[in-house]
């Protein structure tokens, strides 16, 4: 993993969320955009040396099930990676659970996969190739 170019925080609603981190915390909005791959709504945040990835369910999916379960808050994790498919087959050589055999797009033009949370110590992760948010 090269470094953290995200971390993604579920919430209800984008609309709402998006002036506590604006108007309370001080922070600046990149960009919002529909991810249709993960049935999303995201909005990404420059907090400095990171982005926040505020996510919005737009329908039945994996955010809106973690906000039924679990509640808004902190829901997964992104490592910026190069050449993702490699990165993939090794760490599933290594015994880590992929939650796909090949990348999706996600948001900013970039290819994702994710690392399933109960083969990485209960954290969600997603690798993150060629992120162009922002630029
Ligand atoms: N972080 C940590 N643990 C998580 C989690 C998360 N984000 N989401 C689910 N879990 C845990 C659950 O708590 C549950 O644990 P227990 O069995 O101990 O209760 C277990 O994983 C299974 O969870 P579940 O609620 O039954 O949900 P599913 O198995 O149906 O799905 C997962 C879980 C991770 C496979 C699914 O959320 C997934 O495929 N995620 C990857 C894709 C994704 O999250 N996309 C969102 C948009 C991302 C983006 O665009 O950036």
């Amino acid at each position: 993993m090269e470094s953290v170019n995200h971390i993604g925080i579920a919430v209800k609603s984008i609309d709402e969320a998006i002036q506590y981190y604006i108007e309370i915390l001080g922070l600046k909005l990149i960009a919002i955009e529909e991810v249709q791959s993960q049935n999303v709504r995201v909005a990404f945040i420059d907090a400095g040396n990171i982005k926040l990835e505020l996510l919005e369910p737009l329908g039945e999916g994996a955010v809106s099930k973690f906000i039924e379960k679990r509640g808004e808050g902190v829901h997964h994790i992104a490592f910026d990676v190069t050449d993702i498919r490699t990165r993939m087959r090794e760490l599933s050589e290594k015994g880590v659970r992929l939650l796909q055999d090949v990348p999706k797009p996600g948001a900013g033009g970039a290819e994702v996969a994710f690392l399933h949370p109960k083969s990485s110590y209960g954290v969600l992760y997603e690798l993150c190739e060629n992120d162009k948010m922002g630029e």
